[in-house]
């Protein structure tokens, strides 16, 4: 069987560390698109010099030119600006937006039966923007958000607790912004929720809310040390986590942006939630029940995303 194409868009800080991260794990061959001439074929041949040592067989190549995405089985998108020290992630709306245009149609045309991974920020009107643009199925364009905000809610609650990363579980829904939604009740070290964790004197609520708002800055946190763009690695490990998922079909259950119609009693808008990824891409959008609490969180941050959408909707008046 011939392999898998990973079609990466956008050959910058996760683009790059997507394709190594890809071809390392013999995910399939690897095509690096971008506009900036030489990056991507940079990218691709050196990151191919290390297979010898690495021991991988994969291809590897650079594009300028959209056709050479024809076929792709996965698309990543990370096409666009990051955000520097001081900016949100919505005031990256403007350009972002245009790009997601010029990307949309291109795996339109070149890749409609791709599974599309958006990680472009703003993350839940991008990938909203981009489903628009690309005209693919809604279960097959998905935002890539929630696996790495529960990741850095697990490695701080691991570092808090002082165990392994493995056993711990955690659940970050809502829109990728400031209103995230961390829920510790759904999140566990090998099965015992948080709140039981501090009945038990593991750590204290004081900690718990201290641990919650870092995850929410988590990604300020980065751009503020790196002071030239914001986190790669972790955000790049999160999209393959998603793509595995997809091309081996194993039905993980992942907090991601995916298009919600009826669950959470939403009525058609993308934002995250838990979802199970498969072969059929998003199969299912996993509708838990939220406390009063809970609910609030969620609701602000939906109207967040809503008001994010209404924005590109007023920049692009061909959006619906
Ligand atoms: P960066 O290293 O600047 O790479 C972006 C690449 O996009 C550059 O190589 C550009 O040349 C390229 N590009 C720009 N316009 C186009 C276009 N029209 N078509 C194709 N390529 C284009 O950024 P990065 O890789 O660090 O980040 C990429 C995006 O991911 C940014 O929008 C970040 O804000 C976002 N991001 C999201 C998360 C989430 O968790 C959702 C995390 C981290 C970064």
């Amino acid at each position: 069987m011939a392999r898998p194409k990973i079609a990466l868009i956008g050959a910058g800080q996760i683009g790059g560390t997507l394709a190594h991260l890809a071809a390392i794990k013999e995910l399939g061959d690897v095509v690096l698109f971008d506009i900036a001439e030489g990056t991507p074929q940079g990218k691709a041949l050196d990151i191919a010099e290390s297979g010898p040592s690495e021991g991988f067989d994969a291809t590897l190549k650079g594009t300028n030119d959209y056709a050479d995405i024809a076929g792709a089985d996965v698309c990543i998108v990370t096409a666009g600006v990051p955000r520097k020290p001081g900016m949100s992630r919505d005031d990256l709306l403007g350009i972002n937006l245009k790009v997601m245009k010029s990307v949309g149609e291109g795996i339109g045309k070149y890749a409609p039966n791709a599974f599309v991974i958006c990680i472009t920020n703003p993350l839940d009107a991008m990938v909203w923007a981009l489903q628009q643009f690309s005209g693919l199925p809604a279960e097959k364009v998905v935002g890539m958000a929630g696996v790495l905000d529960s990741a850095r809610f697990r490695h701080f609650l691991s570092v808090e607790f002082n165990v392994s990363m493995k056993d711990v579980t955690a659940f970050v829904l809502g829109g990728h912004g400031d209103t995230m939604v961390p829920l510790a009740r759904y999140s566990t070290v090998a099965g015992i929720p948080l709140p039981d964790l501090i009945e038990m004197g593991w750590t204290t609520q004081e900690k718990l809310d201290a641990i919650i708002q870092r995850t929410r800055d988590g990604g300020a946190e980065i751009v503020g040390l790196l002071k030239t763009g914001s986190a790669f690695y972790a955000p790049a490990t999160s999209a393959i986590e998603m793509a595995e998922a997809y091309l081996k079909d194993q039905k993980r259950l992942l907090p991601c942006a995916a298009y919600v119609k009826g669950a959470f009693g939403l009525d058609g808008m993308y934002v995250g939630v838990p979802t199970i990824i498969g072969a059929g891409g998003i199969e299912k959008v996993v509708d838990i029940k939220l406390n009063k609490d809970e609910q609030v969180m969620f609701d602000k941050s939906v109207d967040a995303v809503k008001g994010l959408v209404a924005a590109c909707k007023g920049i692009d008046p061909t959006l619906a």
